[in-house]
């Protein structure tokens, strides 16, 4: 067959129409009488996922003949959301789809918004992967993304009387038009049993194979040139693991079981691992995704190579936190035991191909797991780990206590990840520093050289293009088109800053977003907000560090001040909160009720409910995102300094004109930088400072005695104002600021506030207010992950990209 023969014609819209309408009869198999809103979407799916075949295989041709090196990028989470749409803007097929449903009497949007968004991440490292994915297929980088296809996500988050409650997320229960399923493409996972020793070898005798089946997603880049594969392994039961005698012997539930358990694998992101079995499954569930992909990588460089020392020449592998850290064991375990290394050999190439970017410095983030489940699940990867800690010293010298990758019975994923890899980075100026200084001096003291920092960024197509409809046509009305591949050329809008028709053309693109959330939280939740007022957001992960309590703190006591005196010319505000916390962490979900019952009681409140609300949609994820980012008019970047490692809503926050409230801390002081201090309302210790109040004794009694606007805060708390059926019901949270406050929010209590009192004043000045929105959006070009590929392509990956 010649390629030419199944070339599609142009996309003209009498052409696309006759697509859809052949979809829909041929592979939806209705008419459109009768066709529902899912049925047109996938008839409309399927339209435009045609039209990323050309470019799918056309990369894959070309990354085969030109030889060229492919990065392969490991996560546990790929936030992707929801595919029709960007697709459809990245192959150039938005308005011709929407011309020819108009004609047909549908609405574009409202079929888009009938995708379920796959909710395969938790926040920021997940959503990272994501606009990753999409820049490596924009510039041209041959990339696969390796991930697991979770049946059920992420819980869908619910709110019952305030509290959260979880409920599976089902995304996959209807088609997935997105999906290809490639049986071809399906590899054994060994777990548990026993290591020999043979002929002088180890071998590693498994007690079970779990299967991993391969279901990839094109990615499309933007202008429809480039597509590269996102690649999702589900969990399948090998076939010993069906009892076909018990299942005769009538003993059906149990013969199941040991498939049950083997599907487990893939069914939830996140499963609690608070117990021993939760823990297990998490670390198989680590090692089934690394070792599905390093396989299937292996077996692709063999097809074309076999040369396996050449290995770092053609392949990169990243490893996104330490979730993947176990492919360094895992390659050298290859390496040894399938294809005959010896292991200094096998250890040096794995290090010249692995990366590891480190997201967090939490150290209940950072992975340990007990050498007794290590032993238990991978007994071969321990004696590997122990074999790499031991190559260490002898390559490196003797080390000082606490640097081995083995401590106190718990193998230490974080440095595991570092000595497997040539390059460590963090992902902002500031984290890089602390992963060098605070995370792993001694380890940069042995290899120096190997920390580097590359800052995130998030893709533009999805967070302006696509979310910001009105913002962008006002872009390239205003400086042509091209930036969306070139993001500096934003700043081409400064000199547009003093032209009033330019600033009223930019405040209207803000109240068009305000109008379409506003009715966004009508229609899904039913709840009403002034559109007139000043939209203040924090949506992220709950989570202490982020202190979505100092926020609340602060709204009470805005809320008292405005009672005191309703008519003192108060800036109306809506506080937009969004977000989940783990199942297990006790504390985020005291804060989420408290956000809904303080939301409660002030926005029932006649007195003050036209200037004050609180609104907290439950279950935030990347559509309410595209809804509520161009609508912001203050993101909330308020975390204690030194622990954020750098964030990605504040970069698309600000990317949409929305100025930043924020600490000196993760991005936010690259943002800062780049945006002008004028244009940014800083507040806060600095994370030199956080680490001094932390140590002085009785910090938060001094900083809550000093503030009279605290004190009343947390008396009206304690008082019960907002819990009057349980007035006790935060006696543990206010027990924890009185006494604790390891955040430092009664620290930063007064410095926010200041803060926010500046907010307002500024904003009564609508003009200054615009210019500095402006100027954000102008001067924000760097955060482009477009940027931030290009960094790992070069400092990294050593990959040049084809386009
Ligand atoms: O790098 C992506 C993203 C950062 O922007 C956030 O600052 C950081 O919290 C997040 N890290 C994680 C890892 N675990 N934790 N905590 O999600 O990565």
């Amino acid at each position: 067959v010649e390629k030419d023969d199944l070339t599609l014609p142009e996309p003209t819209p009498g052409h696309f129409r006759w697509w859809l309408l052949h979809h829909l009869q041929y592979t939806v198999g209705t008419d459109p009488e009768h066709a529902s809103r899912f049925d047109w979407r996938m008839a409309l799916s399927h339209t435009i996922r045609d039209r990323a075949m050309a470019p799918w295989f056309e990369a894959t041709r070309r990354t085969w003949d030109e030889d060229r090196k492919r990065v392969y990028y490991l996560s546990m989470e790929f936030l992707i959301g929801r595919l029709l749409e960007d697709a459809a803007i990245n192959l150039g097929l938005r308005d011709v789809a929407a011309e020819v449903l108009e004609g047909l009497g549908l609405d574009f949007s409202e079929i888009a918004d009938d995708e379920p968004d796959a909710a395969l991440g938790n926040g920021g490292l997940g959503r990272l992967a994501a606009c990753f994915m999409e820049s490596m297929a924009t510039l041209g980088c041959p990339g696969y993304g390796y991930g697991l296809r979770y049946e059920h996500g992420l819980f869908k988050q619910g709110f019952d009387g305030g509290r959260q409650v979880e409920a599976p997320e089902n995304w996959l229960v209807a088609d997935n038009p997105w999906n290809f399923t490639r049986p071809e493409s399906a590899y054994q996972v060994g777990l548990r049993g026993d290591v020999v020793e043979e002929d002088g070898r180890s071998v590693w005798r498994p007690r079970f194979q779990v299967l991993a089946a391969a279901h990839d997603t094109p990615v499309v880049g933007y202008r429809g040139r480039w597509a590269n594969t996102l690649r999702l392994w589900a969990a399948l039961p090998g076939a010993e693991l069906f009892d076909l005698d018990r299942f005769n012997a009538g003993d059906f539930t149990a013969a199941a079981e040991p498939e049950a358990w083997a599907r487990s694998l893939s069914r939830v992101l996140y499963p609690n691992d608070s117990t021993d079995r939760g823990k297990e499954l998490r670390l198989t569930q680590e090692y089934f995704l690394t070792s599905a992909s390093v396989q299937d990588i292996l077996r692709r460089y063999l097809k074309g190579h076999d040369e396996l020392r050449r290995l770092p020449e053609h392949v990169a592998i990243q490893m996104n936190d330490t979730h993947p850290a176990i492919a360094g064991p895992e390659l050298v375990r290859l390496l040894v035991d399938e294809h005959g290394f010896d292991f200094a050999a096998a250890a040096e190439l794995a290090n010249r191909v692995l990366g590891y970017t480190n997201h967090t410095l939490l150290p209940e983030a950072l992975e340990r797991w007990s050498v007794d489940l290590m032993r238990k699940v991978l007994p071969r990867h321990l004696q590997i780990i122990e074999r790499l800690d031991a190559h260490e010293v002898e390559l490196h010298g003797p080390r000082p206590e606490g640097v081995g990758l083995i401590e106190h019975g718990q193998v230490k994923m974080g440095e595991l990840a570092f000595l497997s890899s040539h390059r460590v980075n963090g992902v902002s100026a500031l984290h890089s520093d602390l992963v060098r200084t605070e995370l792993f001096p001694a380890l940069d003291a042995r290899h120096p050289g190997r920390i580097v920092n590359i800052t995130n960024g998030v893709t533009p197509r999805r967070w302006i293009k696509l979310a910001n409809p009105p913002l962008a046509r006002l872009i390239t009305d205003t400086i042509g088109e091209g930036w969306e591949t070139d993001l500096d050329r934003l700043r081409e809008l400064e000199g547009h800053v003093d032209d009033p028709s330019f600033r009223e053309a930019f405040g209207r693109t803000k109240h068009l977003a305000k109008e379409r959330f506003a009715g966004w939280l009508r229609s899904e939740h039913g709840v009403d907000v002034p559109v007139g007022a000043l939209v203040d957001a924090q949506v992220k992960r709950i989570h202490e560090y982020k202190r979505q309590l100092l926020n609340i703190l602060w709204t009470i006591a805005h809320w008292q001040r405005i009672k005191r005196d309703p008519g003192a010319g108060w800036v109306p505000r809506v506080k937009v909160f969004g977000g989940k916390a783990a199942p297990s962490y006790h504390v985020a979900k005291d804060i989420i009720r408290l956000v809904n019952d303080v939301g409660a009681v002030l926005n029932d409140d006649p007195e003050t409910r036209d200037l004050l609300r609180v609104v907290y949609p439950p279950n935030y994820n990347v559509s309410m995102a595209e809804k509520l980012i161009p609508a912001a008019d203050l993101s909330e970047q308020i975390s204690t300094a030194g622990m954020e490692a750098s964030g990605t809503g504040n970069m698309k926050f600000a990317l949409n004109g929305a100025l930043t409230i924020g600490t000196l801390d993760g991005a936010n002081v690259e943002i800062r930088e780049q945006v002008g201090p004028e244009n940014f309302f800083l507040f806060g210790l600095t994370a030199e400072e956080v680490a001094v109040r932390r140590a002085e004794p009785d910090h938060a009694r001094a900083a809550i005695e000093q503030s009279e606007p605290l004190r009343d805060v947390l008396q009206a708390i304690a008082e019960g104002t907002f819990s009057p059926e349980d007035p006790h019901r935060y006696g543990g949270l206010l027990d924890l600021l009185w006494n604790s406050d390891w955040f430092l929010v009664a620290s930063d209590f007064a410095a926010y506030d200041a803060a926010q009192t500046e907010v307002d004043r500024v904003y009564r000045d609508p003009e200054r207010w615009q210019r500095m929105a402006i100027l954000n959006v102008a001067r924000m070009g760097h955060f482009s992950s477009d940027r931030s590929i290009r960094q790992y392509m070069s400092e990294i990956w050593d990959i040049v990209p084809a386009l």
